[in-house]
Formats: C-alpha cells, sequence, structure tokens
C-alpha cells in the first residue's frame, strides 16, 4: 500500500508556496490550487473509515455558493453529521505535508491514532456541477485506489443527499435504517412524507424555485417527478435558473449577452445574491405575494422571499424559517400533548436578527441559543433538544429530533383525532426533514406544508415580526486572525480595547447590537449592526467597520 500512496501521490503534487486549512466548509479555494488536496482528503477517509472500524465516510466535492472558477471538498461523517472537530486539524496537517513527508505524516496518523490498516475502508462521494469536479473526482479516486479503499461514486449529488446517503449506508439493515441507500430513495423518502404532512391541506398557488444554475435545479426537476401535481396534498413548482450547462452561470443569472455576465461577476441568482442584495434574481417571473425561494450551488440553503404590493421586496431568511418551523411544531406538541415531556428549542447564530430573538422568547415561549457560525456548532447544540430546530440567518439550516421525541411521536396512544392528527404530522416532519444537515429541497417542502396547514400566504408569515434594520459589511485586513472572539462570537478578545470602543458606539443608538469576527471562509473581517433605524444601523455598521479597518492595517 505504501509504495502505492508514493507513486500516486506523485501524479498529485503540492504547490509548495501554498497553506490550506480545513475550514468551515471544509477546503474552500480556486479550483486549479485543488488537486493535491482532494487526493489527500482521500487518505483521510480512508483512515477516518478505518478508524471506525469500516465505516462509510463521505467526501463532497463543491464550492456551495462560491464562483464557478472555484472549488471545495469536505468529508462526512457516519451519520451524516459534519466530520470530527480533532480530524479537521489532521486533514489540515496532511493537506500541507511536503510531498516527500507524505507518506511518514500517513504513517503517523495511522500510528497516533492506533489504526488498524488492515481493517476495509469505505468511502462514497460525490460532487456538484463545477467543471472542475471530474478532475478533482479523479485525484480523489488515486487516494481511494492506492488506500484500498472500497467506494461508490455517486456523480452528482445535492451536499445534503451526500449526507443522507452516508447515514442511510451506515444504518442499512438495522432499527436505525435511515432510508433505501439510493437517490431515488431520498426523493421517495420525502415524497412519502411531504403527501402524509399535507393530508387533508392545500397549496395555494405555485412556488418559484431559483436553483442558482447549481446541482439543485436537476435534483428538483427529479423529486418534483415523484411530488403529487395540484393543490390538495401537493405542490406547483416553477422552477428557474436551473442550466447546469453553461459552466460560468453558476450562481450567475444567464444573461442574454455573454460578455456582461463576465464583466457584472456579480451573483444574479442563488441564496447569497438574494440575502446579501435584498432582492430576487432579475430571471423571476413572479407577481406579487407570490411564493418565491432560492437554493445555493450545492443545494444546502434556501431563502424566501415575495414581493408585498405596498411594500416591494420582503425577505423570509432563515430567522424566520426558523421561527415559522419552531411555531408551528410547537403548536403540534401541544396538540399531541407532548408539550410537557419534550424539550423545543432554536440555535441560531449572532447574526440572528435580534427581532427574531426576541419573538422566540417572548411570543413563542422558547430558549434560544446562540452558537458560533458554521453549521456543526448549530448542529451539536441543537442534539441538546428533543426538538432542536437551527438555522443560520443565511438560511442553512434544518430540524433535528431526539431519539425520545421520535418514540413519543410512535407511541404515544392518541384520546381525540386531533390529537392523533398531530401525531400523524408529527412523525411525517421527522421523515420529511432531513436529520443528517440543513437541505434545501426538504426545508422548501418543510415551508410549503407549515404554509398550507396555517393558510398562510407569505405575507401573514412575513408579519410574524419586524426585523430590526441591519448592515453587514466586509472589512478587508491584513491579518484576520487578529480578530478573536468569545462568547458565540459577539464579543472580541482582541485587538485589545476594541470591543470596548464597539460598546461604546452601540449604547449610543437605540436597539443597537454590534459585532466584528473573522470570516472563516475569506480573508476578511464581517461586522454586524442592527438598530432600530435603517440610518442607525447603517451608522453602527460603518464607524465599527472603520475601528476594524484601523486595527487591521498594517497588522
Ligand atoms: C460556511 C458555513 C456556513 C457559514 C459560512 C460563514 C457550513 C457547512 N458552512 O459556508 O454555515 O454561514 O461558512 O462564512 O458550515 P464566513 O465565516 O465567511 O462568514
Ligand atoms: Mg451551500
Amino acid at each position: 500500500m505504501e509504495g502505492k500512496i508514493l507513486a500516486a501521490s506523485s501524479k498529485h503534487p503540492k504547490p509548495v508556496d501554498r497553506v490550506f486549512q480545513y475550514g468551515t466548509a471544509g477546503f474552500r479555494m480556486k479550483a486549479s490550487l485543488l488537486d493535491s488536496v482532494v487526493f489527500r482528503v482521500g487518505l483521510i477517509a480512508a483512515l477516518r473509515s478505518r478508524k471506525l472500524g469500516g465505516q462509510t465516510i463521505g467526501v463532497m466535492i463543491t464550492a456551495s455558493h462560491n464562483p464557478p472558477e472555484d472549488n471545495g471538498v469536505k468529508l462526512v461523517d457516519p451519520m451524516g453529521e459534519m466530520l470530527e472537530n480533532s480530524w479537521e486539524a489532521y486533514s489540515t496537517e496532511l493537506a500541507n505535508a511536503r510531498d516527500e513527508d507524505l507518506l511518514k505524516v500517513y504513517k503517523g496518523l495511522e500510528e497516533k491514532l492506533k489504526i488498524n490498516g488492515e481493517t476495509t475502508a469505505r468511502v462514497i462521494y460525490a460532487r456538484d456541477t463545477r467543471a472542475s469536479g471530474p478532475a478533482l473526482v479523479r485525484a480523489l479516486v488515486d487516494a481511494l485506489d492506492a488506500t484500498e479503499t472500497e467506494y461508490t461514486d455517486y456523480k452528482l449529488l445535492t451536499t445534503p443527499q451526500l449526507h443522507y446517503l452516508t447515514r442511510c449506508t451506515n444504518t442499512e439493515g438495522t432499527p436505525q435504517s435511515y432510508g433505501d441507500v439510493s437517490e431515488k430513495g431520498y426523493y421517495e423518502k420525502l415524497s412519502e412524507a411531504f403527501v402524509r404532512a399535507m393530508k387533508g391541506k392545500k397549496t395555494v398557488g405555485a412556488v418559484t424555485v431559483d436553483c442558482a444554475n447549481g446541482v439543485g435545479g436537476p435534483k428538483l426537476h427529479e423529486l418534483v417527478k415523484y411530488l403529487k401535481k395540484g393543490s390538495e396534498g401537493g405542490v406547483d413548482i416553477k422552477i428557474i435558473n436551473d442550466d447546469v450547462l453553461k459552466a460560468e452561470s453558476l450562481n450567475h443569472e444567464a444573461s442574454p449577452n455573454p460578455l456582461e455576465t463576465c464583466i457584472s461577476n456579480s451573483f444574479q441568482c442563488g441564496a447569497d445574491f438574494v440575502k446579501t442584495k435584498q432582492r430576487a434574481p432579475p430571471t423571476s417571473k413572479a407577481g406579487s405575494n407570490e411564493r418565491c425561494c432560492s437554493l445555493d450551488g450545492d443545494a444546502d440553503r434556501i431563502i424566501y422571499y415575495f414581493s408585498d404590493p405596498e411594500h416591494g421586496f420582503r425577505l423570509l431568511d432563515g430567522d424566520k424559517i426558523a421561527t415559522l418551523a419552531a411555531s408551528f411544531i410547537g403548536d403540534l406538541a401541544r396538540e399531541a400533548r407532548l408539550a410537557e415531556e419534550l424539550k423545543i428549542g432554536v440555535v441560531q447564530t449572532a447574526y440572528a436578527n435580534g427581532a427574531s430573538t426576541k419573538y422566540i422568547e417572548k411570543s413563542l415561549g422558547l430558549p434560544a441559543v446562540c452558537t458560533p457560525t458554521g453549521v456543526k456548532w448549530l448542529h451539536h447544540a441543537a442534539t441538546k433538544f428533543d426538538v432542536g430546530v437551527y438555522f443560520e440567518a443565511n438560511g442553512h439550516g434544518t430540524v433535528v429530533f431526539s431519539p425520545q421525541a421520535l418514540k413519543a411521536f410512535h407511541t404515544k396512544e392518541p384520546e381525540s383525532p386531533a390529537q392523533a392528527a398531530a401525531l400523524d404530522t408529527l412523525r411525517a416532519l421527522a421523515d420529511l426533514i432531513n436529520q443528517t444537515v440543513g437541505d434545501a429541497l426538504s426545508d422548501m417542502l418543510l415551508v410549503e406544508t407549515i404554509l398550507a396547514h396555517k393558510a398562510w400566504t407569505p405575507r401573514e408569515w412575513d408579519l410574524t415580526y419586524v426585523d430590526l434594520p441591519n448592515r453587514l459589511v466586509r472589512v478587508e485586513v491584513k491579518n484576520r486572525n487578529l480578530f478573536k472572539t468569545t462568547d458565540a462570537e459577539r464579543k472580541l478578545v482582541e485587538p485589545q480595547g476594541l470591543q470596548e470602543q464597539i460598546d461604546a458606539l452601540v449604547s449610543k443608538v437605540r436597539d443597537g447590537r454590534s459585532f466584528a469576527r473573522a470570516s472563516g471562509t475569506e480573508d476578511a473581517v464581517r461586522v454586524y449592526a442592527e438598530a432600530a433605524t435603517r440610518g442607525e444601523a447603517d451608522d453602527l455598521a460603518s464607524k465599527v467597520a472603520g475601528l476594524c479597518r484601523q486595527e487591521g492595517v498594517g497588522s
């Protein structure tokens, strides 16, 4: 095996002057720099699988909402969760080993982690629609062959589909079986659960889904084949921005003038565009009050929005999805007489709008927990509840149910038809909602279900609470690592004295809140500010950004 690893590695040399880091979303950068990284991630996947007694590890090749020329790679643990923290450091170590030291570092990890090299290693993998994907897959396969790993290529998938399949593979034939181990199994599970969740309810009008010209497009087309047409127990889905053949259109609206697409270089579609630009993709033809949503490039994020005849564009972001889900499931738990025994909570990050947190605590009467940015932190905190609803404001999230909750949904004896119906719906939701990670397709069906049950238009959903005006500013600094935070990224401990200056600015505005943190995905510091009025929020953001810029200069 050692000779094979060496020979294979020589085909994937590491660029000498590069330092790589397994960040919040795995390794992500210009695709042209990723060849050696993906090869080495293949080696790590083999080690991780052997360490876990041959359980299957997932490898996803995607760069989500990044521009088409980027790509990335991340690992999925056996139950479909994000890679365990300590292994991020091992991955980083191996990715940065000099070519001549690679085998030594690999063997060193094997020894340090007491891994039996004889154990069969198993990996499944998939990629999004980026043009660089197939070549990177070849680098991965070279590593899997060299380490004598068994593998299955699932070709094109959304990130959450790969998470789903990883869990299905590892639970197949056990009482915890998560579903049929196939892409078809995923569509069947979701569509059957949707029919049960929608029993007797109707969707009103169509929902327009912007697929960011990413892998979500073909996969949503596939899912639609399994869903019932019409309003009763079904949903009318209009798909836009589903061009995956023109590689350059990923996360971009396909422009009639190709030159313009190149020049503007601005993202014209997808969840990130809609959230940051606060407007609908120009290709959307949806009318007033019609439901619209946008996925990101690998379909693990979703943002809803609509056009209000009076107020124009209205965003229904991750916070609004979280509050919608928490209120609905909370009501069902009460109807099912399970509210006493099940702990329901919502997990957010510091980016959650203050109005949403207040709504969760005061109106819904539920606990709201704040964690650092990054799905793994939210997911982990959510598992502390029986029903843990977690969403980042940017639309990444899901709901996780504890084993106790699932048991209660199945064993509680209903004493009335209403209670029986609530239990039926809860059981359906547990199958409809992807338990492994935030999943745009599953989340969309969840939102459609809830709106149908409540007989709500997007306007009624929007009116549940009013967001505080807020602003996000990206500050370029020389060294973002100088910015160190505590308290779930809400306070800076370094550079010294900066937090006090921020606090002083915040204290001058009504309902003010602001924080600065180093981005985990790019070389920048991000500043967030919110306040009672648009003017105060903008002013606060620009002043805090100014402070950070000063600190970052020359550092
Ligand atoms: C990554 C995270 C996302 C987070 C974002 C923050 C995962 C799978 N993805 O994309 O959840 O919102 O990073 O980016 O965890 P930032 O650190 O650059 O602000
Ligand atoms: Mg994504």
